[in-house]
């Protein structure tokens, strides 16, 4: 062993101590994200977790054991070639036959029996890592990728948790950073120019990306100007008592004239300096409009976001909220647009829909099946997202209606 080690030539030497450490990194990022779900459901009780709470939201159980269960699928079952432990959960977890308003009723594992299968398939997982070659002519192992896919598949589903847990009474989070409540407002014009031209748009070949975001391909646009800032609650209290319009989701009149939220459990006067979080993209259009503005498109919204510094920006969900439009000041975009990562995820006016040559990678049930001009795009993260999760060129995307997520907006002209 040791002869063939010594005679096996440099590059392929420093290729596998490259894997191990790319291993080893993983391992410890899998432990993180395991460790940050669990801190998000830890002060709630067994009820709690099997409660539904909304036809549009699972309940928090169901996430757990699909977060458990698709990582068996993925990195257990299709990398290791392994047996799944528990044969009949892959269809209660299957987020498409499954639809959200009857997760409640599956006969899905509980709070009970939901820890042991994901520390179960984890024990698999670690064991599987640790023998698999990360052969980097297979494009599921290249960079481990299908790794940075399952971290992110968890990340992502901690935000769907956060959109449930803003509907829990008396949550009390294990730990809050109140960093971004603090960070300093800066001034600056109303809008910024972005000038017409040829931009590169998506993620390029290299790095994970979701296959959505895939090929980069290159725009021309006209020149156009989008807000500094996110639309805050201010401007919104605005357009609600010139139009008469419905408030955002977890707002209700004070009795004073004024508006209190209540999220959480608890309930507080809307601060106005605060981005508006929680509207639809309906609501979000009217805004614009009102404003004798409009939405961005996605494309613009992209190029308005580039060089935008996603480790200063408000984003990782300890915060529980968000900090004033205008903070981040000294990070701002290359356009001089502030926030762009980070505190609401912003309407698009566009639909979701594929970029020229996109391939369908790893699997057709995370981007393409949803393809069409059913869901309108969002971009740039919320504070309730987990910071790995977000770049430029990261694309969500919902039903126009929909207000649980966390959406506010800022308007383009041009
Ligand atoms: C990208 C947020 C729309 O939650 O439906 C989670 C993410 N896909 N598991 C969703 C997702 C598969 C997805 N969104
Ligand atoms: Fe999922």
């Amino acid at each position: 062993m040791k002869i063939a080690q010594e005679l096996a030539p440099a590059k392929e030497q420093g290729g596998r101590r490259r894997g191990r450490e790319l291993k080893t990194s993983v391992a410890e990022r899998l432990a993180e994200a395991r460790r940050h779900t669990l801190k998000l459901i830890e002060p709630l009780s067994h009820e709690q977790l099997n409660r539904v709470y909304s036809p549009i939201l699972s309940p928090l159980i169901w996430d757990l054991g699909h977060i458990a269960n698709f990582e068996e699928l993925w990195l257990v079952r299709k990398i290791g070639g392994r047996e799944p432990l528990r044969g009949d959960l892959g269809e209660l977890y299957d987020a498409i036959e499954q639809p959200r308003k009857i997760r409640g009723e599956l006969p899905i594992l509980r709070a009970d029996e939901v820890r042991p299968y994901m520390e179960g398939v984890r024990e698999r997982t670690l064991e599987v890592l640790d023998e698999v070659e990360l052969d980097p002519e297979d494009p599921l192992l290249a960079d481990g990728f299908v790794y940075e896919m399952l971290l992110a598949h968890e990340h992502q589903h901690n935000e769907t948790m956060l959109q449930l847990l803003q509907m829990v009474e008396s949550y009390e989070p294990v730990e809050v950073d109140s960093g971004p409540a603090s960070e300093a407002v800066t001034d600056g014009p109303d809008m910024v120019e972005v000038e017409g031209g040829t931009y590169e748009i998506g993620a390029g070949p290299r790095g994970f990306a979701y296959d959505n975001e895939r090929p980069s391909h290159q725009m021309e646009l006209e020149p156009f100007a989008i807000d500094r800032t996110p639309v805050t609650n201010a401007a919104y209290i605005e357009f609600l008592e010139d139009t008469d319009g419905e408030p955002p989701m977890y707002w209700e009149r004070d009795g004073e004239g004024g508006w209190v939220r209540t999220a959480m459990g608890r309930t507080e006067p809307v601060d106005p300096a605060l981005p508006v979080i929680h509207v639809s993209w309906e609501e979000a259009d009217a805004f614009a409009r009102w404003a004798g503005k409009r939405l961005p498109t996605e494309i613009e919204w992209e190029v308005a976001a580039a060089g935008a510094d996603r480790d200063r920006a408000n984003l990782d969900q300890l915060s529980f909220g968000c900090a004033p439009a205008g903070a981040y000041g000294d990070a701002p975009a290359d356009s001089g647009a502030v926030q762009m990562l980070g505190d609401v995820w912003e309407w698009t006016s566009s639909d979701f829909t594929a970029h020229p040559g996109f391939e369908a990678f790893p699997y057709p049930e995370y981007s393409e099946v949803f393809f069409g001009d059913t869901y309108k795009v969002l971009r740039g993260g919320a504070w309730a997202t987990r910071r790995d999760v977000i770049r430029t060129s990261f694309r969500n995307w919902d039903l126009a209606e929909r207000r649980q997520i966390f959406a506010g907006l800022r308007c383009a002209s041009g």
